[in-house]
């Protein structure tokens, strides 16, 4: 593995010594240099996703960071790739949009001893050692935190055996997210005889593309009970349809809005009841990365693939103590 290598000029007066002009000593210092592959800037959450890559793998803590935003497109995530395998990076960090087409790049890395953390979303390949880890979401379970929740409130509702309409806007075709989060909507629907998908489309995660689909959906003039969006984008997106078209956001009287991610910005909509669930989505993943290639460049073992402990939010519990209390 190659290092970069630079001088720094030791910072003693910092530490509180002073050496006359022109007897410091540099100090020689090795950057792990680290190539990370990030999707875009579509979602509040991707930015804090960033943020604290950035803020986990930066200088002053022994890594020099080239980041490249694939702005949504897999091909520019190929592309990034392939120029950290010529730049002899010593990782490369990807936070891959779908879940395939990756064995040939991957493969490439692999021939230039290159290792690859997944971070985000993983990837579906035959040969596993095409990754050496992954670390990010459960998104089937947090799927199933929301079906749970909907079930016990449409129960106390008194709502099991009424039609339900719900509307899906799923996230970007192919993620991770977008399979384990339809996937659990999914399984639901088929085991409740009530439920039924009125509309099913695609809101890329961003809240643009959602209030495009809802303003085409709301047109039909459906009676819409659940809206379940894939991310606070996508909610926020649908809710501006749907107020504009006059129907009422809440769970009481309203449309059922449910959302993932709980950032700020969608934990205030669940503070003023617009949304009623917000299941949380960590994106503050830079320090369980840097704690992997720390491990790595120790020779010390790793889990292949882990997840971070997530919880829900709803519109009965949130406080504004509770959002202030979040870093992003
Ligand atoms: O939910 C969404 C983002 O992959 C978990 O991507 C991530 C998702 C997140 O654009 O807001």
């Amino acid at each position: 593995m190659k290092r970069l290598t630079i001088w720094v000029a030791c910072m003693l007066t910092l530490a509180g010594c002073t050496l006359a002009p022109g007897t410091a000593e540099p100090e020689d210092s090795e950057l792990i240099v680290v190539g990370f592959s990030q999707v875009g800037a579509e979602s509040e959450w991707r930015v804090a996703n960033t943020e604290s890559m950035r803020a986990a793998l930066c200088e002053a803590n022994g890594y020099e960071l080239i980041y490249d935003d694939a702005r949504q497109e897999q091909e520019n995530q190929i592309r990034a790739i392939r120029s950290f395998i010529q730049q002899d990076v010593d990782y490369i960090v990807l936070s891959p949009i779908t879940e395939s087409g990756w064995s040939s790049i991957l493969q490439e890395a692999k021939s230039a001893d290159i290792p690859v953390i997944l971070v985000d979303r993983c990837i579906e390949v035959a040969d596993e050692s095409l990754y050496t880890a992954y670390i990010g979401s459960d998104f089937s379970k947090e799927g199933e935190m929301a079906v749970q929740w909907l079930d016990a409130q449409l129960e106390r509702q008194g709502r099991t055996k009424e039609p339900l309409n719900i509307v899906h806007i799923q996230g970007t075709l192919g993620s991770s997210a977008q399979i384990g989060r339809s996937g659990a909507l999914e399984n639901a629907v088929r085991s409740h005889a009530n439920w039924r998908l009125i509309a099913q489309e695609d809101g890329d995660f961003t809240r643009a593309k959602a209030y495009e689909v809802m303003t085409d959906i709301v047109k039909k003039d459906a009676q819409i009970d659940v809206v379940y969006c894939e991310n606070d984008g996508e909610a926020l997106g649908a809710i501006d349809a749907l107020e504009q078209a006059g129907y009422k956001c809440n769970v009481w009287d309203g449309v059922i809005v449910v959302a993932f991610d709980a950032t700020n910005l969608g934990l205030n909509y669940c503070l003023d009841g617009r949304i009623s669930l917000n299941v949380e989505c960590n994106p503050l993943q830079g320090p369980y990365v840097a704690d992997i290639i720390s491990a790595l460049e120790q020779g010390a073992p790793i889990e292949k693939v882990q997840h971070i402990d997530e919880t829900l939010f709803d519109c009965f519990t949130i406080t504004q103590q509770i959002i202030d209390a979040r870093a992003y």
